[in-house]
């Protein structure tokens, strides 16, 4: 099984979106493990988006994502960091698939409704930096025998 980490931006706060976005995680069969609401430091924003520090859209997203509070979350489940990727959509809501959430939800790159890592490496790294490890819940899930062939 593996984790990663989900974060529902501030627009999707803001836009009362929350709940169904959640849902499409749920429905697809993974487990959340962890899951709070905050209000994102501009030096936690900085350490969580270090590899586009210099980017010409640098200080926006960090306005951006520090402007109004966020959802994070762990997400467990088989092949958790590509599938959860490819259910959050391309990264410009423009170009992103219809279905996919930022293909059903947005339009600009700027306002694009939500993060998830992208390897596996990033999610340990991004978990790391908003979760302690006891925040991060292990329990069995009633349905995972009808989930998975095997667990
Ligand atoms: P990702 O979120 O799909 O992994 P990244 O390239 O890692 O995409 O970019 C991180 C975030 O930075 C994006 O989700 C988006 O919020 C923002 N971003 C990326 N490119 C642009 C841009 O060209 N203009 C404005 N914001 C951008
Ligand atoms: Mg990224």
């Amino acid at each position: 099984m593996e984790r990663t980490f989900v974060m529902l931006k501030p627009d999707a706060v803001q836009r009362g979106i929350v709940g169904e976005i959640i849902s499409r995680f749920e429905r697809k069969g993974f487990k959340i493990v962890a899951m709070k609401m905050l209000k994102i430091s501009r030096e936690l924003a900085e350490k969580h988006y270090a590899e586009h520090k210099g980017k010409p859209f640098f200080e926006g997203l960090l306005n951006y994502i520090t402007s109004s509070p966020v959802i994070a979350m762990v997400i467990e489940g088989k092949n958790a960091v590509k599938v959860v990727r490819s259910i959050v959509g391309a990264t410009n809501p423009a170009e992103a698939q219809p279905g996919t959430i930022r293909g059903d939800y947005g339009l600009d790159v700027g306002r694009n409704v939500i993060h998830a890592s992208d390897s596996l490496e990033s999610a340990k790294r991004e978990i790391a930096l908003f979760f302690s490890s006891e925040e991060i819940y292990e329990y069995s899930k009633y349905d995972e025998n009808w989930i998975y062939e095997k667990n």
